[in-house]
């Protein structure tokens, strides 16, 4: 059984490793300092660039919730799957002995991550801590982590560290700064872990040697990473002022990484925006189950999604979004000017759900042929069009049509496209269609049939830009 109510000698105990850290980190000790740009120093437009051209990625909600997955005491609970210790309302105590049967053998990182790029994805965010506060790899500063407490002994995020350097993929983790199991976050809140008018008059002791340290701990040892991802920021002790803080220290020991805007206070609830004007912290706004109507002009931002209706595993969660919409909202993020990370709740042994691999599947033959049309592309410059989306890169328009024309053409509102051409995306020939061109409109004569039932995309390149 774990100690985890954190008795006066373990915690002094941590506290003293942690100030080490701190001190360590905190003098940004040029060798602590991690880069993906050997030195170079990035501009924001550098640093943001593998991210902009990324556009798709894989969203891992993983933790000690995958044991019940919806299930308590024989009673299914309401809500998302990862709130479970919440919603059920149950004790820290009870809670940790899921742990004592998380022993997910059947876990492959290298699967995962080659799951992950065959959907052609380009970056995995996982969380390494999540609110119920249990971590997924070897911390040092707790022995609440699936080395320590868990019957399966393997630093999850140490494997698919190698796997995601293996397979070209950028690794990115979550990390929630609410903390349902540490005694100086809101475990004293129980039963409401989430009650937001309480303080701990101790939380500040947690931010500085156990949050931090962690934090030092995932970049030291599994960096550079592409983005940390935070959450659970809306907690009354945690401030604006505090993400600022937390996210130049981070920046300090890993100058080009990447960090969302959930480190501070500028979300505004699940519509995600982060403002532009330099007033909060982050580097991009995260809407979540949504894309805003009109995109975020101005701001980068990611539209984070389930496939069903939970993050975390739910055993009987088969609500299940279709292949096709998932395509279709991949695209009109795109058309948006976002990027757009999809979630998978694995199961207690370490599998992916079979629905969840069967989208990815198909999000993959999508992307093998039309990935060009997503991939570095910016918003519409033609706004909604009647059939579809639309996204840019240089000279090319992607015209991604939803609704095959039934009379064969395709109006696209353009005013002086010059010569324009156009092919089909999946024609590997490029053979031309047929293009007319007035002052204001383009119209591409298309074959009879829709190479693909989902979304076809059709190439205008224009003499114009
Ligand atoms: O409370 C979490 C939730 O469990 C999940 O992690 C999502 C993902 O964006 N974020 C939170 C709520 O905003």
């Amino acid at each position: 059984m774990i100690d985890r109510r954190l008795n006066q000698t373990t915690l002094m105990r941590l506290t003293a490793l942690g100030l080490v850290l701190a001190v360590l980190v905190g003098g940004c000790d040029k060798d602590l300092r991690l880069s993906r740009s050997k030195g170079k120093v990035l501009t924001d437009d550098e640093r943001m660039e593998w991210w902009r051209e990324a556009r798709f990625g894989l969203f891992v909600h993983w933790g000690l919730y995958a044991v019940p997955a919806g299930t308590y005491q024989g009673k299914r609970i309401d809500g998302i799957g990862e709130w479970i210790m919440n919603s059920a309302r149950i004790p820290v105590e009870e809670y940790e002995t899921f742990a004592g049967r998380f022993n997910p053998i059947g876990f492959d990182a290298d699967e995962w991550v080659r799951l992950a790029k065959n959907a052609g994805m380009k970056y995995i965010v996982i969380t390494s801590k999540h609110h119920d506060g249990f971590c997924l790899w070897d911390s040092k500063v707790t022995d609440y982590d699936v080395m320590d407490a868990t019957p399966f002994k393997r630093d999850l995020l140490a494997e698919l560290a190698k796997a995601c350097k293996k397979h070209g993929i950028k690794l990115c983790f979550y990390y929630s700064i609410m903390d349902w199991h540490h005694p100086d976050a809101q475990a004293p809140f129980f039963p409401n872990y989430n009650d937001t008018s309480r303080s701990n008059p101790n939380f500040d002791r947690y931010v500085e040697t156990y949050m931090k340290p962690q934090l030092a701990e995932l970049l030291a040892k599994y960096g550079p990473l592409g983005v940390l991802w935070f959450d659970g920021e809306w907690i009354k002790d945690w401030t604006e002022p505090q993400g600022k803080a937390l996210y130049a220290w981070l920046r300090e020991l890993q100058p080009d990484l990447i960090i969302n805007n959930r480190v501070g206070k500028g979300r505004q609830g699940m519509e995600g925006l982060t403002k532009s004007d330099g007033a909060y912290a982050g580097d991009f706004g995260t809407p979540e189950q949504q894309v805003p109507a009109t995109g975020l002009p101005g701001v980068d931002w990611e539209t984070c999604m389930t496939m069903n209706d939970t993050w975390g595993f739910k055993s009987y969660d088969e609500n299940w979004k279709s292949a096709a919409e998932l395509i279709r909202t991949l695209v009109e993020t795109a058309s948006k000017g976002g990027n757009f990370l999809l979630n998978v709740g694995p199961t207690p042994e370490g599998l992916i759900p079979q629905a969840s691999v069967e989208r990815l599947e198909a999000m993959g033959r999508w992307m093998a042929v039309n990935g060009e049309s997503i991939y570095g592309t910016t918003a519409s410059p033609i706004g909604k069009p009647d059939w579809g989306y639309c996204t840019a890169k240089g000279r090319k328009l992607y015209l991604h049509v939803t609704e095959w024309p039934a009379d064969g053409t395709l109006s696209v509102k353009l005013p002086n496209a010059g010569a324009a051409k156009a092919h089909l995306l999946a024609d590997p020939k490029k053979k031309p269609l047929p293009v007319a061109c007035t002052d204001d409109q383009v119209t591409v004569t298309l074959p009879g049939t829709a190479p693909d039932p989902v979304v076809s995309v059709v190439v205008l390149t224009v003499n114009t830009k």
